[in-house]
């Protein structure tokens, strides 16, 4: 498939739309008049992008819709009337679609765009990396509703920034701006417009195609495992990742490309 090609999947969706270019896919959810509040269907809706991505697609960006808002959480309205059992289905469609960006075997960036809220800011903590516009705001004002942070929050903004920074935010649900998202290491890096961000988020993953992509999905992986294991296990886990690339053509190419002092063409096998 030509990766230059731009595609789109628009209308299939309700709440989201997406479109490859470059081989590089751009998921923006599309609720603008609810800040693109988080509710079923739209966790469906990922869902099924996700789970139908091709191998074309060697990067991924997850926005949200308009200037305001990258998500402003999970829709309070639709949760207002749930039960407990439709909480947990709720809840259990969040983990899914959280872990499927997780899972993905190609880097994902969370470009934030104005407020990230709740299941906004966990959304946006299943990518690898956060980059963030100007006006980002981030917060996790879920105690405020009597509710604790439900899509993986307190797990990974607990890994991401030490369970005592994570548990001030957490039990004061206070909102932090962009420079304190950087100083926490919350956000890699901030941008002064919404087209810088996604021109700095597409920039970032064409340099990273430029590599093995089976090297980019290994150490995806163990760097993700590393949170769950001991430094042992952990260690362990990267060397069989470091060694099965051995096995692998474009390792081959790699090095030979090195040697030859030329650019390496990876083919992913
Ligand atoms: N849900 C539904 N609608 C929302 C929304 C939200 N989270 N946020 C904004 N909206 C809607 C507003 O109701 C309004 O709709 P209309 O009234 O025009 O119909 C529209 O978006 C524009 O919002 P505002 O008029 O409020 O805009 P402002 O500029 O005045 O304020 C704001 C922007 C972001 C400060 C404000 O909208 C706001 O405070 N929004 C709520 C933010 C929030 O508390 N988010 C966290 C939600 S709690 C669970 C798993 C996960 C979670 C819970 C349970 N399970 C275990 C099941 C996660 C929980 C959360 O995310």
């Amino acid at each position: 498939m030509n990766t230059n090609v731009k595609e789109n999947n628009t209308e299939k969706y309700q709440t989201i739309r997406f479109e490859v270019e470059q081989g590089i896919g751009l998921l923006t959810i599309n609720r603008p008049d609810k800040l693109n509040a988080l509710n079923q269907q739209v966790f469906l809706d990922i869902v099924d992008c996700l789970s139908a991505i091709e191998d074309n697609v060697r990067g991924l960006i997850i926005t949200g819709e308009g200037q305001k808002a990258f998500i402003a959480g999970a829709d309070i309205k639709a949760m207002s009337t749930m039960t407990e059992s439709e909480a947990i289905a709720f809840s259990a469609l969040g983990h899914k679609t959280t872990m499927l960006f997780a899972d993905l075997p190609i880097p994902v960036i969370a470009a934030v765009n104005g407020f990230a809220l709740g299941g906004g800011f966990e959304m946006a903590m299943a990518a690898d990396f956060i980059y963030a516009s100007d006006n980002a705001v981030f917060g996790l004002p879920e105690t405020k509703l009597g509710l604790i942070p439900g899509f993986g929050g307190t797990q990974r903004l607990a890994r991401l920034i030490g369970a005592s920074k994570a548990k001030e935010l957490v039990f004061t649900g206070r909102n932090i701006n962009v420079d304190e998202a950087v100083n926490l290491g919350i956000v890699v890096q901030s941008f002064s417009s919404q087209e810088e961000l996604l021109n700095a988020a597409k920039a970032t993953l064409l340099q990273a195609m430029k590599n093995g992509q089976l090297a980019i999905a290994a150490s995806k992986k163990v760097i993700n495992e590393s949170s769950d294991v001991n430094i042992v296990e952990g260690l362990s886990l990267e060397n069989k990742a470091f060694s099965t690339l051995f096995g692998t053509k474009d390792m081959r190419e790699g090095v030979n490309a090195f040697l030859d002092k030329r650019s390496a063409n990876f083919t992913g096998k």
